[in-house]
């Protein structure tokens, strides 16, 4: 029999909501419990895409808004063959943002629509579940200053979880919304519970194809 294939779970959020930290916790607890998983993160700034959309970020060079919003997709795509080669081989996947934060950190720009937004990344794979970490920017910003990077300011930050917020009216897709004010623990607990509940019922449902 062919083995049951592994969950794809992504953690979203505004910066600075605690997402790393999230995903590499779930990773290990779900070791624990014998899943098998591991961890993905975008954009993955090891690959050639990901050398340009790290130096736009950094203030390095200079792309217009289309272009880097189609290099974030891109960079999603040219890891597709991957991630579908480990979830069929029954490894469960938490990955630090995905498609959604592409849409809303983009149409949070003036003169971005939603829609025009997400039609690169129509089709990739759907997400089994969607962990949205809440976290007012008022709240993100106590935890630190921003850092110096493109888009780590808290207007725009606004903005961005203004966006985020029309993405969850989805109901093709499997929100859920997590309260990222409570501490590290109890947001690790909430998390797992739902995640390996992901993970049971993913195993019986074949891979979806993301806002098809
Ligand atoms: N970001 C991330 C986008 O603008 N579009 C995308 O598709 C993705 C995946 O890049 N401020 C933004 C959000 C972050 C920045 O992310 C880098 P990180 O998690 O700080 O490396």
């Amino acid at each position: 029999m062919a083995c049951k294939r592994g969950a794809l779970i992504v953690l979203e959020g505004v910066d600075r909501a605690g997402k790393t930290t999230q995903c590499q916790k779930l990773v290990q607890a779900l070791r624990r419990k014998g899943q098998p998983a591991e961890m993905m993160r975008f954009p993955d700034r090891t690959t050639t895409i990901g050398k340009m959309i790290s130096a736009y970020l950094e203030n390095q060079s200079e792309l217009s808004d289309q272009t880097v919003h189609l290099l974030f997709s891109a960079n999603r795509w040219e890891l597709v063959p991957l991630i579908k080669k480990k979830l069929e081989q029954g490894t469960t996947l938490v990955v630090d943002r995905y498609a959604f934060s592409g849409v809303a950190f983009t149409s949070a720009k003036p003169g971005f629509s939603l829609h025009w937004c997400k039609q690169p990344d129509v089709g990739l794979p759907k997400p089994d579940l969607v962990l949205f970490l809440q976290l007012s920017p008022a709240e993100a910003a106590l935890r630190g200053h921003f850092g110096m990077e493109r888009y780590e300011k808290s207007s725009f930050q606004c903005a961005v979880q203004q966006q985020f917020k029309h993405l969850m009216e989805d109901e093709t897709v499997n929100w859920k919304v997590i309260d990222a004010s409570m501490n590290v623990e109890d947001v690790h607990k909430d998390i797992t519970e739902h995640s390996l509940n992901a993970v049971n019922i993913a195993q019986n449902l074949p891979l979806g194809e993301l806002w098809q």
